[in-house]
């Protein structure tokens, strides 16, 4: 039993040693409307190569886990209707039952981590939801932070969550949160949201020694690299607040549950911002891939001289 396929253009850069940044494919099943999505997903892909790394999206098709897509697939499961979102808990019931699955960022570490690819780009994680004092909605993502050895690139966490709840649980798992050239938390779509981050790291030199660090002291998990949004493309945090309570408010009204709460609301502040949002989305996600293809090549470089 193969337990998962690479495509020939990932296959040959892990043989050779080449830095390889992990895609997730959530965001563009369940995070992005068509044809914005596929459009999304081919520019991180570009994006990456002309940073000197290769891009793998990450996706279950008919049963099959695949790290690297051809573009064919690519648009295959950016059309597809009905894919299952996975996240560690389904990812092998969809396997066994030979079904199309797009990886949340838990599902894509635990295929990054299989394939042994250290840097994963995306736009946002899940955290820990609003009212989770009483939903108990904290996303697995931050629990796979604990235990898959893979640094994550985000854009920091959707303000659509409890942030300094967020940060709290990452602490209490061991999960390093480390903003990026700036002390502020980013907030997605906006630079900050008023709160602290834990770390700051100004190098993608630095964060590929802290993950090798990590990693030599025997500490199991990742990194959390929250890069703030690029100045030009930012929706200040006073826009975003009214917005996404009303997108928080509309989804309970809707009894929106479980799976189905995050793209809810990101579909809801997509209509609220007239589109906006996406604009935003898509650029973070383009400077977390650019970043994610930097730490992938300092990575490799660190690597060579070890060996
Ligand atoms: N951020 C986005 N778009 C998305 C997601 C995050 O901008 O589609 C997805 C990611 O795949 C993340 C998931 O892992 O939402 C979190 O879902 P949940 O809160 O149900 O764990
Ligand atoms: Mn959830």
């Amino acid at each position: 039993m193969t337990l998962y396929t690479t495509s020939p253009e990932v296959q040959a850069a892990l043989d050779a040693g080449n830095p390889v940044v992990a895609l997730e494919s959530t965001i563009i099943t369940h995070g992005m409307p068509w044809p914005q999505n596929l459009e999304m997903a081919r520019k991180v892909e570009d994006t990456i190569r002309e940073n000197g790394a290769t891009p793998a999206t990450i996706a279950v098709m008919d049963g099959t886990l695949h790290v690297g897509l051809t573009d064919e697939q690519l648009e295959a499961l950016a059309q597809a209707k009905n894919v299952a979102k996975l996240s560690r808990a389904d990812m092998a019931v969809c396997m066994a039952q030979g079904r199309t699955g797009a990886t949340t960022v838990a599902a894509t570490m635990i295929a990054a981590r299989l394939a042994g690819i250290g840097v994963f780009a995306t736009g946002g994680i899940g955290g820990v939801h609003k009212g989770a004092e009483e939903s108990f909605d904290v996303s697995a993502d931050l629990q796979e932070l604990a235990q898959s050895p893979v640094t994550v690139i985000a854009a920091g966490a959707k303000a659509i969550l409890d942030l300094p709840k967020t940060l709290e649980v990452l602490e209490t798992l061991g999960v390093p949160t480390i903003a990026v050239g700036q002390d502020d938390l980013p907030a997605f779509w906006s630079r900050s949201a008023g709160h602290a981050a834990p770390l700051r790291m100004d190098s993608a030199a630095e964060i590929a020694r802290a993950q090798v660090m990590r990693a030599a002291l025997g500490l199991p998990g990742g990194q959390l690299v929250a890069n703030p949004i690029p100045q030009e493309a930012e929706i200040p945090h006073e826009v975003m607040a009214p917005i996404i309570a009303q997108a928080t408010a509309d989804a309970e009204t809707h009894g929106i549950r479980g799976k189905q709460v995050t793209p809810y609301l990101l579909q809801r502040i997509f209509e609220l911002t007239e589109g906006r949002s996406l604009t935003a989305n898509i650029a973070l996600v383009l400077n977390n891939a650019r970043l994610g293809a930097e730490i992938a090549r300092e990575l490799c470089t660190i690597r060579g001289e070890l060996a």
